[in-house]
Formats: C-alpha cells, structure tokens, sequence
C-alpha cells in the first residue's frame, strides 16, 4: 500500500486585485504540515503551478522553500514530486534540483534531452517507495508542455496535441520497461499541467494554454498503464475517466468565480499496483470571497443600502478580512460613485477588491435600435458633437444627458474653435 497526495495550482505570489495573498498561503501550508502528521502520506504531487508568475517574489520563494525544509525535517523520508505549470518559469523551477535531490525532493521543469536534442523519456520516472524502503509505485512527472517540447509529428493533422499524446506514450512505456525490468506489481502514476476536454474551468485566472483553440486534450492522451493521473490547471476539483485522471484544484480561490470550488487535497492509495482509495482532504479557507449582491446587479442606493446592513465577523486580523466584489447596475456617468461605496465601507473589517460595471437591462421593445447603419465620410463630417452626445447617452442610460454634462461640451468646443482660429475652414 503506497499513499499520495495529490495537490496543485499553488500560485504562490499571487496578488489579487492588488491585495497580497502570502497570509492565506501560509495558512494553506501550515494546514498542509498537519494533514501530512496526520496522514503519513509516502509522497507529494505536485502538479505545476507552484508560483503565480515566472518572476516570484522573494517572500513567494522563501514561503515555497521554507515550506519543503520544514515538511522535510519533520519527515525525512516524505518523497516530493513537484512539476512545471504554465504559470512556472520551468527552467527556474528546477534549477535547484540537484539541491533538492538531497532532500527527497525530484523537480522537473523542463522535458529532459541528451547532447543532441533527443527527448529521454526515463528521466521522466521517478520511483516511489512505500514506508518499508521498497518502490511500489512509479511516477511520469511530465510538466506542461509548450509545442517547441513535444516530439516533432510533421505528418499529424494536430502536431502540437498528437505530440502531447505521444511523448506520455513515451514516458509511461519507459515507465512500464522500468517495472517490468525492475519493480513488478509497481503502480504507475503520470502528472501532468494541461486542460482536459471536458473540464470545466473557470475562465478568470487559469490564463487558457494558447495554440490556435485545439488547446483541449482527450483522456486518451494517458495510456491504459496509468493508474492514477495527477493533474493541475483547471481549478476546480474534477474528475474524468471515471476517476482515474483528476484534477485537485488550487488550495485557495483565486478568482471570484472559484470562490465556491471547496478547495482541497487529494489524498491516495495504491494496492497492488492499482487506484484503491480516493479521499478529498478538505483545505480550512483563511479568508472569504463576498459577492453583492449574490447575483446580478443593483442600482447605487440599494448597493449603499445593502453594504450598510452588512453584518461581519468581528476580531478578524485584516488577512482574514473577506475579499468583497461589487457589482453595481450603470446607471449613468457618475464620478462620486466609487466615493460613496469606499465611504459606506469605512470601518468594516472587508477588503474592497473589485467594482464591476453592469449595463442596466434593456428595454425588450427597444431591440431594433441596436441595428448597424452604414457610416461614409461624408456622414463623419456632418455628425454633429451635441447630437452624438445626446444619442449616445440615450442609447446606454435611456435618459437625455444632463444639463451640466451638455455645458462641458460646449466649453470643450469652445476652447477648441478659438484656440485654432486660421485652422481649416470655417468652424461649425
Ligand atoms: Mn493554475
């Protein structure tokens, strides 16, 4: 019997909406230490997206670093197995690897090569040994895959997702020789960074992997050999294939649109060379994600309302203050708007993160004068500025513009005519 966890999308050093997230990152790792105590796990995977971006902080590298030295020291025999996401610099990533080795710790980053370019699918494998020293289970840790790291398939109708498919079928046959030759009735198990048709992603903060929209592999991509496959990218927890391939999502949101996901660890058991038990470890969220309203949108006055009956949680550290995101109905040009929602939120234990604009709806019968009319330059010349101001804002808030707004148009224009007296003919 060989345990795992399976994690992912850590994306240390994000900021979000400007606010640092390092404290809830912290939290996710110290509750991380606590479940390995508890759970005794022979090996962590963790598959890419170790850091928000190719140029982490310094905090960001201390809080990864810091985390593997204590994970490490309080279980020397703990093996780690960390890959590149999209979001990693891969070739960063493992550039203490031969560090790292020392401390049970396999880094891969970047597709392994000889002198001459070739791809070496067994430096893919990474064997795993279970609490008696013996290797029961044997793992392709492929990191996220750029077309320039695929094997070259000149002749494939989609050269860059037929490689994908080929370099697993590679890495997992060098894996499958290994076992045969070395460890029979060991588990083979792959990682990998990639979006899985059929995955449901959540469009905000997985940033989509490029190429031409053919960016979703098939679960066919993983030969029949793997018992478990271990992915990260989509954020929320999912499974496909009948639960041999799954994502575990990202320990904390990070978007509002993850605010619901039920952030977790995979926790799993290998028996006899196959998937035995899948348990989720549920992650304690450090901090909330608050919409307002819950759905849709609201008009100025019954957002101020609403903020003013907001009830909180009193004597949270300001780490711990819930990440709002408004949405507030449009309901014309109005530049005290941003004034009066941080004023209604002054003195509430609440980190204001976003204020998303809104149209207001619509009249249903008014659908025709959406129509596209054809514009020549002669129509340009002839537009009249009041006239296009007056249609524009009627068109977006169903409402004339204001006197004051029509006056600031009029001085515009006035400033501009006499400033250019002799500047082409006559001023209209
Ligand atoms: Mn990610």
């Amino acid at each position: 019997m060989l345990h795992l966890f399976h994690t992912a999308d850590w994306h240390l050093g994000q900021t979000f909406h400007d606010y640092d997230r390092d404290y809830e990152h912290a939290r996710f790792l110290d509750w991380l230490l606590t479940a390995l105590a508890e759970h005794r796990p022979d090996a962590i995977l963790l598959a890419g997206d170790v850091f928000d971006n190719v140029n982490p902080s310094a905090q960001a590298q201390r809080r990864f670093y810091d985390f593997l030295n204590r994970a490490h020291a309080a279980h020397p025999q703990l093996q780690f197995v960390i890959t590149a996401g999209n979001h990693d610099a891969a070739a960063r990533l493992e550039a203490p690897a031969a560090l790292l080795a020392a401390l049970n710790i396999s880094v891969i980053g970047t597709v392994p090569r000889d002198a001459n370019g070739v791809i070496e699918p067994a430096r893919f494998v990474i064997p795993l040994k279970n609490a008696a020293g013996q290797v029961e289970a044997l793992a392709v840790a492929v990191p996220f895959l750029r077309p320039a790291d695929v094997p070259l398939l000149p002749a494939a109708a989609d050269p860059y997702l037929e490689g994908i498919k080929e370099l697993y079928r590679l890495a997992t046959a060098a894996a499958v020789a290994l076992r045969d030759e070395r460890y029979p009735g060991a588990a083979i198990v792959a990682l990998g960074h990639c979006h899985l048709a059929g995955g449901e992603a959540s469009t905000e903060s997985e940033r989509p992997l490029i190429i031409g929209g053919s960016e979703a592999l098939k679960a066919d991509t993983f030969p029949a050999e793997l018992a478990y496959v271990a992915l990260g990218h989509l954020h929320k927890p999912q499974s496909i294939d009948g639960g041999r391939i799954r994502y575990c999502g990202s320990p904390i949101p990070l978007s509002f649109s993850e605010k619901d996901y039920g952030h977790r660890i995979l926790r799993i058991a290998l028996d006899g060379g196959l998937l035995s038990a899948v348990e989720p470890l549920p992650i304690p969220p450090t901090a909330s994600l608050l919409r307002i309203p819950s759905r849709g949108a609201l008009g100025l006055e019954a957002l101020l309302e609403q903020i003013a009956g907001l009830v909180f949680e009193a004597e949270l550290p300001v780490e711990q203050h819930p990440f709002l995101e408004i949405h507030i109905l449009d309901e014309g040009p109005d530049p005290t708007r941003r004034h009066r929602i941080d004023t209604a939120l002054v003195g509430k234990p609440v980190r204001l993160a976003s204020v998303k604009l809104a149209p207001m709806p619509r009249d249903a019968t008014d659908s025709a004068s959406g129509a596209a009319v054809p514009v020549t330059l002669a129509d340009l010349t002839s537009l009249d500025p009041e006239r296009l101001l007056h249609d524009t804002v009627v068109e977006k808030y169903q409402n004339p513009p204001a006197p004051a707004l029509l006056a600031a148009l009029r001085e515009i224009l006035l400033a501009e005519s006499t400033a250019q007296p002799t500047a082409g003919p006559a001023a209209h």
